[in-house]
């Protein structure tokens, strides 16, 4: 609470500074190590990777939070599959969900991730969706973080 005044992780401190809000932190480091862009170049793009950063966040995350929380469990789960539904149309024909590999991808890993908490499963019913997970899973660095 001292250092977020919404009570939640993650937070970062970088010297006197405190960052907090997945998204505003991983923008903060995107832009201080330039070294290494995750965002696309073209603003189009960059518009839409920012477009499914927001869904990650404000839907998909909020409903699962609401399952792992026990908070209108069958509404949430409801809410989810139409969710998903939405990725499988978008990432058909897609490997990347805004070009590239970028933050909009890396946003969605911790969900995919934790699916057994938030009492889901990504079947073959939602192929696209499925391919892209493990797309995303299978990258190195993913594999390599506990
Ligand atoms: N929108 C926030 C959500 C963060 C969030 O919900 N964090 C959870 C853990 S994953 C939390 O700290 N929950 C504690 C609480 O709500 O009391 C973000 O993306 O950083």
């Amino acid at each position: 609470m001292e250092l977020n005044p919404y009570g939640k992780v993650p937070v970062l401190v970088d010297g006197d500074g405190v960052i907090y809000e997945s998204a505003i932190i991983n923008e903060y480091l995107e832009e201080k190590y330039p070294g290494i862009p995750l965002m696309p170049k073209d603003s189009l793009q960059r518009s839409r990777a920012r477009i499914w950063i927001d869904y990650c966040n404000t839907r998909l995350q909020a409903a699962a939070g609401n399952i792992a929380h026990d908070h209108e469990v069958e509404k949430s789960k409801e809410r989810l599959r139409g969710y998903l539904e939405t990725l499988n149309q978008e990432m058909r024909d897609r490997e990347y969900i805004a070009g590239e590999y970028s933050l909009a991808d890396i946003t969605y890993i911790p969900f995919f991730c934790r699916l057994q908490r938030y009492q889901t499963t990504i079947s073959n019913d939602l192929p696209h969706v499925k391919a892209w997970m493990q797309r995303l899973l299978d990258r190195p660095v993913v594999r390599a973080t506990p």
